[in-house]
């Protein structure tokens, strides 16, 4: 399929934990059924997705900084590193795709560190508190901008 019809996902840190604690916050799916989520919606709009996962900040850079060659656009929960990586922000900002920032919870109602989103002003919009809905919304979105 040609790039321009791929959407690449990226996750941050700890989401590979969903579903097993806090699912006060974040839910009781588990990253692998929020996935399959993913992929079923994918195959209903006619794009090509792929999904990555990543506790480490230097490979979500390196993942953003790669991703124009095969994605036409980014859906990204950066996770805890949404309020404290300026790399990340950086490396969208260079990438130059774009980009929609998704969350499960909503980071307005939460802690003040939460509050503040160092990417929020290099992508296109922030998804913010709708749960699993919150990554198919993010898609349908990203979809409009390949
Ligand atoms: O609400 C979101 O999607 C967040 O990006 C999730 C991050 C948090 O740091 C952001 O402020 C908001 C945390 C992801 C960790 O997820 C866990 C899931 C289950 C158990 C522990 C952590």
């Amino acid at each position: 399929m040609a790039k321009k019809k791929k959407v690449l996902i990226l996750n941050g840190p700890n989401l590979n934990l969903l579903g097993k604690r806090q699912p006060e916050i974040y839910g009781r799916l588990t990253l692998e059924q929020i996935n399959r989520k993913i992929h079923a919606l994918a195959k209903e709009l006619g794009v090509e997705v792929e999904i990555r996962q990543s506790n480490s900040e230097g490979e979500l850079v390196n993942w953003v900084q790669e991703s124009p060659k095969q994605f036409g656009a980014l859906v990204i929960n950066a996770a805890a590193y949404t309020h404290s990586s300026v790399a990340l922000r950086d490396a969208l900002a260079a990438a130059g795709i774009p980009a929609v920032e998704v969350h499960i919870s909503n980071i307005h109602k939460r802690e003040e560190f939460r509050k503040q989103s160092l990417i929020a002003e290099v992508v296109i919009g922030q998804i913010t508190g709708f749960g699993v809905q919150s990554y198919l919304l993010g898609l349908r979105a990203a979809v409009e901008y390949l």
